[in-house]
């Protein structure tokens, strides 16, 4: 794999008022979304043979536990490495072009019971979780579909687990808009998820 680069959200930061808003929207990318890019890549600067062992960053963070690193570079490829596959996907889901996946909203439909109810479970995640992280939909090792969260930038992948959908609850997701409206912003955020 190469050094990280900050992926083009494919869209306009205001593509998705109101329910989030422009300014929340390039401030999430340009600085958070940079910062953990930046950040990560500082730590495989150091470390280039990591660059040539793994193919992906999602094979490197799958490893991660096993990493040979001093441990403050350690901490700091779990955050940030985390920070930048979370937020690569989270703005891929939400990408106004982006198709439906039928097969999945299948499996959801069949895990769950309905779509609905699905939303209900995992908005009742991302509103119980305490402090600053994610809610995710996975695919887990034996290809089954589960509900969690994980704190700060905790990448499913630390658990061998595929993120399939994920929400980022941290407030520098939601507080210009919403403040300490949490639940708000989740109710809201189904109207730009356009996986399923
Ligand atoms: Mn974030």
């Amino acid at each position: 794999m190469k050094l990280l680069t900050l992926p083009d959200l494919g869209y306009e930061y205001s593509a998705l008022e109101p329910y989030i808003d422009a300014r929340t929207m390039e401030i999430h990318h340009t600085k958070h979304h940079a910062g953990y890019t930046n950040k990560a890549n500082a730590v495989l600067e150091k470390y280039p043979e990591l660059l040539k062992e793994y193919e992906t960053p999602e094979g490197l963070m799958r490893a991660w536990s096993e990493l040979d690193l001093s441990e403050p570079d350690k901490v700091a490829l779990k955050n940030n490495l985390g920070g930048y596959l979370n937020h690569a996907l989270f703005w891929r889901l939400m990408d106004p072009e982006l198709k439906p996946d039928q097969t999945l909203r299948e499996r959801v439909v069949a895990r769950f019971g309905s779509l609905d109810r699905f939303k209900e479970e995992f908005s009742q995640v991302a509103v119980g979780h305490f402090g600053s992280g994610w809610a995710w939909l996975v695919e887990d090792d034996q290809g089954e579909l589960k509900l969690y969260s994980t704190p700060n930038q905790d990448s499913p992948h630390l658990k061998g687990h595929k993120p399939l959908i994920g929400l980022d609850v941290w407030e520098h997701a939601y507080y210009l808009k919403y403040q300490n409206r949490r639940p708000e912003y989740i109710e809201n955020w189904w109207q730009v998820l356009k996986l399923i």
